[in-house]
């Protein structure tokens, strides 16, 4: 079993605030890490300790615990969430356990982080939405794990587009870009079945970049147009399994119930109009998560796999000498650059997570309402039941005449 977080440095002293994780696979992992490195890096008010981590398998759940450094391992989320060292329950399981682990933290008195999506359907983020409603009023805090929010560069174009730097935005354009289900032999995991993922590329990326497009623009999108795609129908089962799932059309494999990609584009009520692509089958790319936003006065551009840097082109330049340029978003003044490495040294992925941990340790230690909230994460959540409602009904698409 691994040791409790002892505190270190500025962490001494502080009160603790005993974080409980279910789930410890990649996210667990990430969220692991961020809770580990929060308090070391950032200036806390209080000291984040990694107090147990659940999972249903014992021996691998103690292993994680050792790998990653949490105190103690459960198999019964109910056990962790019981526990009286935790204070806040981070939930990094698929999307079919998250209401209800949820309510259940939120009923006991704890914090909650949920991992993204916020839930697998619209009614049960409402559920989630209300509960967490109730119980910001008991001093109770809850957040959703849209980790994208928290790159520099992201805040900081935030920051930017908030200045009014672009003046009326008239274009939105992202796309998340992933390889991984090219090969038709992979397996069936979770993230291929609607009763556990709840949709495919739709909730796994589409929910970051729909988020984060609203996040940077500041306000919700107003409506959608959608196409979704199942690409490969049929997969192997995942080695283990003996029997296929419902719905199995031959031995040793399964139907895959989810989308592989979904396009759409949306019109926020500002007026700008917005084009999203979300897709695990754009061969070369692995996380190739990309933003632009053109306003009147100027443009805007992010790509995930160069994170810490920022295009910004200042429309009101003499168009002489006037172009993109690129911001390196490793100043001690960009958001949350201040702890961290003299300039020019940059940040990666994992950080997001550090800066996510910091950010909700602050609200709970303030009582402030954190963002992403559950009703941003259910706001999120009527956008992909939209774009599968506009899918199916293929109501505004117009097939081209042959
Ligand atoms: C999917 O492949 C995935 O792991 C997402 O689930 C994460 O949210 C994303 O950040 C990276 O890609």
């Amino acid at each position: 079993m691994g040791q409790p977080q002892q505190p270190e440095g500025a962490e001494g002293g502080k009160p603790p605030l005993g974080i409980g994780m279910v789930g410890y696979a990649f996210m667990g992992a990430a969220h692991s890490q961020g809770w580990r490195t929060a308090g070391r890096v950032f200036d806390l008010p209080l000291r984040p300790v990694l107090a147990a981590v659940c999972g249903r398998d014992g021996a691998a759940v103690r292993a994680a615990a050792d790998r990653h450094g949490w105190a103690a391992a459960e198999t019964d989320w109910r056990a962790l969430i019981a526990r009286d060292d935790v204070d806040l329950v981070d939930i990094c399981t698929p999307g079919d356990s998250h209401a209800e682990i949820a309510l259940a933290a939120l009923a006991a008195g704890k914090h909650v982080l949920c991992e993204k999506p916020l839930a697998n359907s619209v009614a049960e983020a409402q559920e989630m939405a209300r509960a967490a409603e109730a119980a910001q009023e008991r001093g109770q805090l809850a957040m959703v794990g849209f980790n994208y929010r928290r790159v520099p560069a992201t805040a900081l174009a935030r920051r930017m587009v908030a200045e009014g730097r672009l003046g009326t935005l008239r274009h939105v354009r992202v796309t998340y870009l992933q390889d991984w289900l090219v090969d038709p032999g992979f397996p069936l995991t979770w993230r291929l079945r609607k009763e556990s993922a709840g949709s495919g590329s739709l909730g796994d990326l589409g929910a970051h970049i729909v988020d984060l497009a609203q996040f940077l623009v500041g306000e919700p999108l107003a409506g959608v147009s959608a196409l979704t795609e199942t690409f490969v129908r049929e997969r192997p089962l995942p080695a283990g399994a003996t029997s296929g799932l419902s719905g199995a059309p031959t031995a040793g494999t399964g139907q895959v119930t989810v989308d592989d990609a979904a396009l759409f584009t949306g019109r926020f009520a500002s007026g700008a109009l917005a084009s999203f692509e979300a897709t695990r089958y754009a061969t070369g790319r692995k996380n190739a998560l990309r933003i632009e936003l053109n306003g009147e006065h100027g443009s805007l551009a992010f790509d995930l796999e160069r994170l810490n840097e920022l295009h910004y082109h200042d429309g009101t330049e003499p168009g002489t000498h006037a172009g993109f340029r690129r911001i390196l978003v490793t100043e001690p003044d960009h958001p949350y650059l201040d702890a961290w490495w003299p300039p020019g040294h940059g940040l990666g992925y994992e950080h997001t997570f550090v800066h996510q941990a910091r950010d909700l340790v602050h609200a709970v230690a303030e009582g402030s309402r954190p963002e992403p909230s559950f009703a941003d994460g259910l706001q999120v959540q009527r956008v992909l039941a939209a774009v599968e409602e506009s899918a199916e009904k293929n109501s505004v698409y117009t097939p081209v005449a042959v």
